[in-house]
């Protein structure tokens, strides 16, 4: 199936995986609506894509933990950008790596609403155009923290579980519409994921991808696009991608950082 014909939604477009998907699916081809909270990123983004593809797109400036602003921008869509085909969603963010009794109230809330409201929100605009025409993908960007849960991981891990949850809900909910829907768990990527948990602590996000080689934000944007152009009878549900050195959460086989030799 080929991208050339097909309207993407990029949640969380501007940077990370996000990004690299736009660009990706650019290259092939996609009509693409970019959503985020930074303007001036998603319309740089808007300009490169057009420079180097030709790449018709839409910006979408919003939180998508605000439903009345998801609502609005997506109902402001010119008419023919309204028949969305495929719907990433691949907001999401981590905040704090605290014991659960020592956690912040604040980080909290910011990783439900953002990862599991906001999923929610943006695809309830979405997902029952896709069931009226009876066609459509949604491609939710969960995590391995979906799967396990890891020390000090604990409302993070919560809000990936909910997302897996709601991947499957969909897929059973809307089976037999002719709407897809697939589920993608990456494991370790290099992406602002870290500088955001640890709020902009450099030192601390960089070690965390020090010793082996992390996955790249491409590597998972190539993952997400294999899912959306397979032929409409074959649905890819669900996804685990790891960097080749990591077994589990907990298990990264780092290699000696020359500081030690
Ligand atoms: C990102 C991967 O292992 O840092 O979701 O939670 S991890």
């Amino acid at each position: 199936m080929r991208l050339n014909t097909q309207t993407a939604l990029i949640t969380g477009a501007s940077a990370g995986i996000g990004i690299e998907t736009a660009r990706l699916f650019a290259e092939e081809g996609a009509r693409l609506i970019l959503l985020a909270r930074r303007e001036e990123l998603l319309r740089r983004l808007a300009d490169e894509l057009k420079d180097s593809t030709g790449c018709e797109t839409q910006i979408l400036v919003c939180d998508v933990r605000e439903v009345s602003a998801v609502n609005a921008a997506i109902a402001k869509l010119p008419e023919s950008w309204r028949d969305i085909d495929l719907l990433i969603n691949n907001a999401g963010l981590s905040r704090g790596l605290d014991k659960i009794h020592e956690g912040r109230l604040q980080d909290w809330e910011e990783m439900i609403d953002t990862n599991i409201k906001g999923l929610l929100y943006v695809s309830k605009a979405v997902l029952p155009g896709m069931v009226a025409r009876g066609r459509g993908m949604v491609i939710n960007v969960a995590s391995i923290a979906g799967r396990e849960v890891y020390p000090r991981g604990n409302v993070y891990c919560a809000t990936k579980h909910a997302a897996k949850a709601l991947s499957q809900a969909m897929m059973i909910d809307t089976n037999g519409t002719g709407v897809r829907v697939c589920n993608i768990d990456p494991g370790l990527v290099e992406t602002e994921f870290s500088q955001v948990r640890f709020r902009g602590d450099s030192e601390l996000a960089r070690q965390v991808y020090e010793g082996y080689t992390p996955l790249k934000g491409r590597d998972v944007a190539e993952a997400i696009l294999f899912c959306a152009t397979r032929p409409a009878h074959v649905n890819i549900a669900d996804m685990l991608i790891f960097p080749s050195d990591q077994a589990s959460s907990t298990l990264v086989h780092k290699r000696k950082m020359n500081y030690e030799l």
